[in-house]
């Protein structure tokens, strides 16, 4: 018989390589598995559910339409306040922190960051879309209420993060800075499964990820390096392919499998790119650090180390195979 090996198994393996764990990462995993699970069946009949559309609207029977992102916001809201592990949430979809009270809720130890539906414009046309958290563990005292100090910390302090794709098939992969894995839910037996151990982004790769309508936005660097891309070199198997969904989490996972690179840079449009550090740019980043790979925003300056100020600040990110992030450095250190 074929062996499956389950998330919940490998987090409980992983449990015993550390003695001192408490079991509440491991509840903070079930509770994110279980939205997950959730939205993947509500996201495979949107269409027909009256997910798709503006807030706001009312169907036929008069009821209030339910955007993807907002039930989703509130889908990963309730599972992770219901285990008490966590203090509290900061999500893309809400201007301030939501503080857990419960007396359960003042003891736990993480607070959660997450964007709940990823690259949500892609809804109403069927196209992949994602989750992406991240956990910290509060620097406020336990039992205590949660502080925007908890969540504005830098991101080598991630003690987890991952996404879960919503793409041909629905997959979750994460990091607690010891590797990278990926599991593949297999709707039929409800359970996500072990398919991708030990993740590795390709050194080098061939696959370039920008939104290149915005390319006279762009800085100098930016734009000769777009053009190096798409020039003939045999050696360095250029001109590489252009790829770009326009969901982060789905140009990400490609580019960590196949090798490539992913930027949201500057522009005269977006000064400091488009992207939330703590949501997007910061769980990325730690993700594909964990894989082999590199984040940076700007040359020198890696994704991880930047200290944030503000709840939903904007962030430029370049990330994908260490080589191709190390190329675009150069150009943008050379000409701006
Ligand atoms: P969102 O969080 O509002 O969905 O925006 C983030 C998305 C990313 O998934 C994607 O990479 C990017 O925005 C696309 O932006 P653009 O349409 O400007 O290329
Ligand atoms: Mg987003």
């Amino acid at each position: 018989m074929e062996i499956i090996k389950t998330l919940g198994e490998f987090i409980i393996d992983r449990q015993m390589d550390y003695p001192d764990a408490s079991g509440e990462l491991t509840s903070l995993f079930s509770s994110i598995r279980l939205a997950a699970k959730i939205l993947h069946r509500e996201i495979n009949k949107a269409g027909l559910a009256d997910l798709t559309g503006a807030v706001g609207s009312e169907n036929v029977q008069g009821e209030q339409q339910q955007k993807l992102d907002v039930y989703a916001n509130e889908r990963f809201k309730n599972a992770l306040a219901q285990r008490g592990v966590i203090c509290g949430i900061a999500s893309e979809e809400e201007e301030q922190f939501v503080k857990f009270e419960e007396t359960k809720n003042l003891e736990g130890k993480y607070v959660v960051l997450i964007d709940p539906l990823d690259g949500s414009s892609n809804i109403d046309v069927n196209v992949s879309v994602g989750t992406i958290f991240s956990v910290y563990h509060r620097v406020s005292p336990l039992g205590s209420h949660v502080t925007e100090e908890d969540f504005l910390q830098p991101g080598n302090k991630q003690v987890a993060a991952g996404y879960v794709i919503y793409g041909s098939s629905t997959m979750l992969v994460y990091t607690t800075g010891n590797g990278v894995n990926g599991f593949t839910y297999d709707p039929t037996i409800g359970v996500f499964c072990l398919s991708h151990p030990n993740l590795h982004i390709p050194e080098d790769g061939t696959i370039y990820s920008i939104n290149e309508g915005n390319y006279v936005h762009f800085p100098e660097g930016v734009k000769k390096y777009i053009k190096y891309c798409q020039e003939e070199d045999q050696a360095t198997k250029r001109p590489y392919t252009s790829r770009y969904i326009g969901s982060l989490v789905s140009d990400f996972h490609r580019n960590l499998i196949k090798g490539g690179i992913y930027l949201y840079p500057t522009s005269s449009r977006y000064p400091n790119g488009k992207l939330r550090l703590l949501y997007e740019c910061n769980p990325m980043a730690f993700l594909i650090e964990q894989a082999g790979g590199k984040a940076i925003a700007n040359p020198g300056q890696r994704i991880l180390d930047i200290e944030p100020t503000q709840l939903h600040q904007r962030c430029p990110l370049i990330v994908g195979s260490p080589k191709m992030v190390d190329k675009v450095e150069s150009f943008i250190a050379e000409f701006g």
